[in-house]
């Protein structure tokens, strides 16, 4: 009885070999599947909000500029656009002022100093000199 129950349980041991390698492949092969095909979990971007407002417009501060000088405004007449800033510069030994005949904008300008004034809106704008009334100009904003 033992010779003959040897071979069966070396076949059953050969099958159990066989399944087991099999079952090793199929281990191997499916843990290699799942590495191949394996869906790395992508750390997410960690995008920094970088929130950047948008950039203000460049100011379009236009500047022009009258000079003061020998009781008289130079240029007499200027034109500039809306929205430019002119600077009056006294170079005379005396105080001068701007004046604007209708009352846009009014001030004294000591020797040396300067003023300036915005134009926002268009129009002509004709200012003299409150102190020395010859002393006139006009300035044209378009
Ligand atoms: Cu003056």
């Amino acid at each position: 009885m033992q010779k003959t129950s040897t071979p069966i349980t070396t076949k059953a041991w050969l099958c159990l070999l066989a399944v087991g390698f099999l079952v090793l492949l199929a281990g191997c092969g499916g843990a290699s599947s799942i590495t191949g095909t394996g869906t790395t979990p992508t750390a997410a971007p960690t995008a920094t909000p970088t929130a950047r407002p948008t950039p203000p417009p460049p100011p379009t501060t236009a500047s022009s500029s009258v000079l003061i000088m020998n009781f008289s405004f130079i240029s007499n007449s200027l034109t500039v656009k809306v929205g430019t800033k002119v600077t009056w510069t006294n170079h005379d030994s005396v105080t001068h002022t701007v004046t604007a005949n209708q009352g846009a904008f009014n001030s004294s300008v000591s020797p040396g100093s300067s003023f300036s004034f915005t134009f926002t809106k268009a129009g002509t704008y004709a200012y003299h000199c409150a102190i020395h009334p010859s002393m006139t100009a006009t300035i044209v904003v378009q």
